[in-house]
């Protein structure tokens, strides 16, 4: 099934600055069993929260892999492992961050819990994980470094809860936020 994919990352690593990383985790999906369909272009983009730490890369994906979700996750956990992920502070700072933002029109665990988590405010959004997938990505909304990319490989994709295609997400997001992810040259 494809899968859309979100990257992020705001510390060097080993390979290189974040947008090398980026670039050599893309590169790495094959080996996981991910086949990348369309990548989007890689985008600066400021920290969120702003001042929470460096500026990051961000791009997206659509990907063929795994019909199951979990093996997805998995997957993809997997790629963030081997480019040196250390999960130590949420919304830290990360080298890799790989996040399952939607796989057709799956929704998970159910539309109850999935628009608890869309819903939760700010402050409940730091301090608490789901310990379970959530599908859609339940920021997927609220972010143009999720968005901006997106938009370039999936405009279409339609949100199974909110009814929403990628582009009137975005178009739906204040004009200062979508300037300010910006595609590298
Ligand atoms: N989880 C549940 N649903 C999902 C899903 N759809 N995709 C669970 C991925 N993971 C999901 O994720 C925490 C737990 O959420 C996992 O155990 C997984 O089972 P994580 O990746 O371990 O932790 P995290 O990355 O700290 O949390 P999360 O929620 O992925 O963080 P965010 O919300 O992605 O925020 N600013 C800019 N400019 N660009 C960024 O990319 N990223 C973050 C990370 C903050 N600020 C940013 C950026
Ligand atoms: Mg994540």
């Amino acid at each position: 099934m494809a899968s859309l994919i979100a990257l992020g990352g705001n510390l060097p690593t080993e390979t290189g600055p974040a947008a090398a990383t980026l670039r050599a985790a893309l590169a790495a999906l094959p080996d996981e069993g991910l086949t990348p369909i369309r990548i989007s272009r890689l985008y600066d983009t400021p920290c969120f929260p702003p001042g929470a730490g460096p500026d990051y890369v961000n791009a997206a994906a659509v990907v063929e892999g795994p019909d199951d979700p979990q093996e997805m996750l998995a997957a993809l956990h997997r790629v963030e492992a081997r480019f040196g992920r250390a999960r130590t502070q949420r919304w830290g700072m990360r080298t890799l961050d790989l996040d399952l933002i939607a796989m057709g029109d799956t929704v998970l665990p159910d539309a109850t819990v999935q628009a608890k988590w869309r819903d939760l405010p700010p402050a409940a959004q730091i301090r608490t994980t789901p310990d379970r997938l959530i599908l859609p990505h339940p920021r997927l909304q609220d972010r143009a470094f999720v968005l901006v990319p997106l938009a370039e490989v999936a405009p279409d994709w339609r949100h199974p809860l909110l009814g929403l295609t990628v582009a009137q997400m975005l178009a739906d997001l204040p004009q200062t936020a979508r300037d300010e992810v910006v595609a590298r040259p």
